[in-house]
């Protein structure tokens, strides 16, 4: 007996007009198909955001007709398994109502085998609209809970369980799409219904490991004693396979490993996965392990109270970005795309990702992959922004919603911290109604928070709970803002204060979760929303893709703070990535310096969910933006960052790999042909997750010079060069050379390499591929320095030839964009 998946094409039409009638493809969304079958046009283009509002206006029926074999009826049960319901959800069956769901997160599995008949039947999901609800739900509160005004378009979304950004967020259309967006199974059962497997590891001192897998099942006929076969298969292939009568409803099988195979975050070993299979009654249960221990360090230290992630035994410098729901249509996110965001954030030395309250616990693919690459997994669960209920219903849902995802997601090594929301206990003091009556709404607060950490502990023994992201500690409702001595902290003084970069420099993180500076995209993805006559920062569809009313202000006042005024769209487009990488840079390096202060850096953010001017490091269409290539650099585990404190200039070495290294190189000042006005070797023994001073020089000796050149710093390390540079003004009053530079395109043994020289010092010098091909292609590098005599050859990687990149290539770089 064989598991049914109802994927694939249902119908849609609308329950307000019987007129619009598509095609929709399940697992997928409302959007997408009425865009498939041109009855949309596509919401990311131009201003068509305002023209498809309608859409959430609407209740949708999505209707599938299918056969019941023989087969299938012949089993005592036949579960129907959805998830991902988004969100308000009526399930008819041949006629009989089987299932309300009203929760986006939640799993649902209810035996519809009396409902199913011989050959043909119908399943109709009807799709309540959610913002009516949402209204109706706000009204029937004793008192007023603040939503996120000012992120979302739509009111009240904080009473709905459904992805909190569907209505608009400061990066994020806003679509209030519908759907659903999981496989939609019939499961038969005849003697057992295999509900779950969760497993533990038990260390020993010996180095040996106990895994025991715990099988949760339901005999539902008494009269055979099921069996269940679990196996364990290593890295290696080594096989080990247990049978065992299920003796009520769970079961453990344990398995010793005398020498595990650890498993370990990106940067700091390998990625070793152990297969688990549970099988019965033709269900199976596969998972992927890794075996590791984790904790988080938080006791107090001379500084305050520390924020350390310890991946067994050592402690882990965390580095990576904040992630938003891969896209807004959610029936675009496919496993290649994940696929490709999550090595783009590997291939930029992330060790971290942080999955943001504001989106949604993300597909099994995600962790999947975040297990492979090594990627750990900050979760925030699904508040952000605003304030919740905690009426015994919202509790009471929430609860079990919780209870779901840990089971669902705790056996992922990547999984590092639950923590319970983005935001939230900030989010007290921004409205008028909770600043006036702080205590009730910290009360609130804290009745929706305990049913989180409870269900939390209870469920997961292994991890800790977090309440909120930023907060200082256990019942802490201070200001995490700017407090930087103890827990984690969202830092945005710059973007959202106005602060210069030199702010990033006033503080000492232990953990910075969120920090972020915004750019523009860049000229070819611009292409794929705006028309020419829209390439204008103040354009109607410009604006239309900024989502924070001062975006875009933002952006352009700081250009007059360090740079010259750029002097045409393309230009401020690429000088925006350039400022972008700068602030991120600048943050980054000097917390980096401060190790063991600070063990973690997480920016704001990784990707766009549609294309938009916004924080993210790399593109809608997937293309990178400076800053990401700033960040394959700035979070290698090997760096050296020039700090600029008490009248001296240094250069700190930082290695955060847990094994001594020889570090060698020199740091140069040049002046602006190029030419060396000084010069000092530099020589060090690192040792384990050191962070030394190497090099440092008088202020004053810099300032009788005063901006006569710049200084660059050359490391080799374990066979790896790396740079940094030092500049003693804002660029903007710096007499930067006029550089000419050479571009060489040729393709060696397969490869399109591009080689680029000058003829006098260049800064953030960066190619851009546009043509064929170029959103799913990249440089090995960019934003780099050019010095004359030393050509930078770098590789071009996509399905393009030397060619093509040749007629598409420009190359940018900041002394010509004004
Ligand atoms: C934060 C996040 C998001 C937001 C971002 C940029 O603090 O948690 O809510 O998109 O800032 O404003």
């Amino acid at each position: 007996m064989t598991m049914l998946k109802l994927d694939g094409q249902w119908q849609l039409t609308s329950l307000m007009d019987a007129s619009i009638v598509a095609p929709i493809t399940l697992p997928g969304d409302v959007h997408s198909a009425l865009l498939a079958a041109d009855i949309i046009p596509d919401p990311y283009l131009g201003c068509n955001e305002t023209k498809v509002q309608w859409v959430g206006e609407h209740d949708w029926v999505l209707e599938k007709t299918f056969i019941a074999d023989a087969d299938l009826l012949s089993a005592k049960a036949v579960d129907l398994i959805l998830s991902m319901v988004d969100t308000m959800a009526e399930i008819v069956l041949n006629g009989e109502t089987i299932l309300l769901c009203s929760n986006m997160f939640r799993h649902y599995r209810r035996d519809v085998r009396p409902y199913l008949c011989n050959g043909e039947n119908t399943l109709k999901i009807t799709l309540k609209r959610a913002d009516i609800e949402a209204k109706a739900r706000a009204e029937r509160l004793p008192f007023p809970v603040p939503w996120a005004v000012g992120n979302n378009q739509i009111p009240h979304m904080n009473t709905l369980r459904k992805t909190q950004c569907h209505s608009g967020w400061d990066w994020g259309i806003c679509l209030l799409v519908s759907g659903i967006y999981d496989s939609i199974r019939l499961q038969p059962v005849s003697e057992v219904r295999l509900q779950q497997v969760r497993s533990t590891q038990q260390w020993h001192s010996d180095g040996s490991c106990d895994v025991t897998a715990i099988i949760s099942a339901e005999q539902i006929s008494p009269d055979n004693d099921a069996q269940i076969e679990c196996c364990l298969v290593s890295p290696d292939g080594e096989r080990m396979s247990q049978s065992v009568a299920l003796t009520g409803t769970e079961v453990e099988c344990c398995f010793r490993m005398a020498q595990p195979k650890r498993w370990w975050p990106a940067g700091y070993g390998e990625q070793p996965l152990y297969t688990l299979t549970v099988t019965t009654d033709a269900q199976t249960i596969e998972k992927r392990l890794g075996l590791r221990e984790l904790y988080l360090e938080t006791g107090e230290d001379d500084v305050g109270a520390a924020m350390t992630f310890v991946v067994n035994d050592k402690a882990i410098m965390a580095k990576g970005a904040n992630w938003i729901p891969l896209d807004a249509m959610p029936g675009k996110q496919t496993p290649d795309h994940y696929r490709r965001l999550l090595e783009d954030a590997k291939a930029a030395n992330m060790n971290m990702i942080r999955v943001w309250g504001g989106g949604m616990y993300e597909r099994d693919t995600f962790y999947d992959l975040c297990d492979e690459l090594g990627l750990l997994v900050w979760q925030d669960l699904m508040f952000s922004c605003a304030l919740y209920p905690s009426t015994p219903d919202f509790l009471r849902d929430v609860e079990q919603e919780i209870t779901e995802q840990v089971r669902r997601l705790s056996d992922h090594p990547s999984l590092a911290l639950w923590c319970g929301d983005n935001e939230v206990i900030g989010a007290i003091n921004w409205y008028p109604e909770s600043r006036s009556n702080r205590e009730k709404y910290v009360v609130n607060y804290d009745r929706l928070s305990r049913v989180l950490q409870e269900v939390v502990e209870r469920e997961d023994t292994s991890r800790r709970f977090w309440a909120s992201s930023p907060c200082n500690g256990e019942l802490d409702f201070g200001d995490a803002w700017h407090d930087d001595n103890k827990g984690d902290m969202h830092f945005w003084d710059v973007w959202h204060s106005g602060k210069s970069f030199d702010a990033y420099s006033s503080i000492k993180p232990r953990f910075c979760s969120e920090f972020g500076y915004q750019s523009w995209p860049s000229l070819p993805t611009v292409k794929t929303f705006a028309s020419e006559e829209e390439w204008n920062v103040t354009s109607p569809t410009f604006e239309q893709h900024q989502k924070n009313s001062r975006g875009n202000s933002i952006i352009t006042e700081m250009f007059t703070r360090y740079f010259r005024f750029p002097s045409d769209f393309s230009q401020m487009l690429y000088l925006s990535q350039v400022q972008q990488a700068l602030a991120i840079k600048t943050a980054s390096e000097y917390w980096r310096a401060n190790k063991p202060v600070c063990r973690g850096i997480l920016y704001w953010q990784l990707n766009d969910c549609w294309p938009v001017s916004s924080w993210s490091s790399i593109e809608y269409t997937g293309r990178w933006k400076q800053l990401h290539y700033h960040a394959k650099r700035f979070f290698a585990q090997q760096l050296a960052v020039f700090v600029d404190e008490e009248n001296t200039l240094r250069l700190n070495v930082i290695n955060d790999e847990h094994r001594c290294l020889a570090a060698k190189g020199q740091v140069t000042w040049y002046d602006w042909h190029g030419e060396v006005i000084d010069t000092w070797p530099i020589e060090s023994m690192l040792g384990e997750d050191d962070n030394q001073v190497v090099w440092q020089c008088d202020r004053n000796v810099i300032n009788e010079r005063k901006h006569e050149g710049f200084f660059h710093a050359v490391v080799e390390c374990d066979g790896q060069t790396f740079t940094n540079m030092w500049f003693d003004d804002a660029y903007k009053r710096l007499p930067l050379p006029k550089a000419n530079i050479e571009t060489k395109v040729e393709e060696v043994d397969g490869r399109v390499m591009v080689t680029l020289s000058a003829d006098k010092p260049a800064f953030f010098v960066h190619p851009e591929f546009d043509g064929e091909g170029g959103d799913t292609g990249r440089f090995d590098d960019s934003s780099v320095t050019l010095l004359p005599s030393q050509p930078i050859t770098l590789e071009y990687t996509g399905n393009t030839s030397a060619e093509q990149v040749k007629a598409g290539l420009t190359v940018y770089h900041l002394a010509a964009s004004y």
